[in-house]
């Protein structure tokens, strides 16, 4: 009898692999934002997920394991909306998960890429994650079809945002939500550390796909639909006015600036009910 070798679970029953596809899943969700939500409302209605933000089902055996990695300063409103639909949606796809916010110390220019390489760092020291879902703060997916897995090649899923009428604003774009499983990230050396300020970097990331021999893949317009909460541009994230000319290098740059470059200062990590707060000294522009 080898059943004491199954994985996890005292009792030495072997649970099942979850399904395929999760029963759970509902396809289109609508996005609200509640006046006087609060974290405890939150909380009290993910009574599943513990300590720093992690999940798995209780009943089967996850097929997937991923990180939700979350770069941060300011944003403790949107925050506490993304997190009320996020964890709700990513129970429902039976996903083994992690929530990961990166919040940048100080109040120096914001830099939305390397604290995405903080977060990647970070996440894989504690788990061997299967897949990271770099996730700006302030998008709501819509349907949850849209799966937080990895595909075969880095995968762009914030495709059909609505402040761009669910559509691409153009055939390169990058940003807002993407996933990478860690070969991929180690195949493009990671995101570029040097781009201060607003603009740009996913850009860079989405052209480092394509350095690292890779293709984008994307969800249907249909199921990768994001509501984007409404803000203007922060204080201490200003227009970065290199971003061209950083663009037009990056084909020389992306192999000395990239994971393989990244330094900082890690001043805490916080092990919080609905996710797990690095917060981290990423330092000033050379
Ligand atoms: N972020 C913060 N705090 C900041 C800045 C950015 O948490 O101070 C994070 C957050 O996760 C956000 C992401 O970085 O979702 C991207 O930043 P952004 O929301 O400022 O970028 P976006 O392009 O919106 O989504 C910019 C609005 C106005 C841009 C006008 C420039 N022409
Ligand atoms: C491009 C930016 C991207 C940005 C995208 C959407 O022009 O970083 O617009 O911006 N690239 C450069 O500036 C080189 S948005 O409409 O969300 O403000 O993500």
């Amino acid at each position: 009898n080898l059943s004491h070798l199954s994985k996890g679970h005292s009792h030495g029953d072997e649970m099942p692999y979850c399904p395929k596809t999760s029963p759970l899943i509902g396809g289109p969700i609508h996005v609200s934002f509640p006046s006087g939500l609060t974290l405890a409302e939150v909380q009290r209605k993910n009574p599943l997920v513990v300590r720093g933000g992690r999940y798995r089902p209780p009943y089967c055996e996850p097929r997937h394991k991923t990180a939700i990695i979350i770069p941060h300063r300011h944003r403790e409103h949107h925050l506490k909306f993304l997190l009320y639909y996020l964890h709700p949606f990513l129970q429902r796809q039976q996903l083994s998960y992690g929530i990961y916010v990166i919040h940048q110390a100080g109040n120096y220019t914001f830099n939305r890429a390397k604290l995405m390489n903080v977060g990647f760092r970070e996440a894989m020291r504690e788990e061997d994650w299967d897949c990271l879902f770099f996730h700006d703060v302030d998008l709501i997916p819509e349907d949850d079809r849209n799966l937080y897995v990895c595909d075969a090649n880095p995968k762009h899923a914030a495709i059909a945002m609505d402040k761009f009428g669910y559509k691409l604003p153009y055939k390169m774009y990058f940003g807002g939500v993407s996933a990478l499983s860690p070969l991929h990230y180690l195949k493009m050396n990671g995101f570029p550390n040097n781009y201060w300020g607003w603009g740009g970097e996913d850009d860079d990331i989405g052209v480092r796909v394509s350095l690292g021999g890779m293709y984008i893949s994307r969800p249907s317009l249909k199921l990768g639909r994001y509501k984007m909460i409404k803000h203007k541009l922060d204080k201490g994230n200003d227009v970065n006015p290199k971003r061209f000319n950083m663009l037009a290098k990056t084909r020389q740059t992306w192999k000395m600036d990239g994971m393989n470059t990244c330094e900082y200062e890690l001043l805490s990590r916080k092990y919080l009910p609905l996710y797990t707060n690095i917060t981290v000294n990423i330092g000033t522009e050379s």
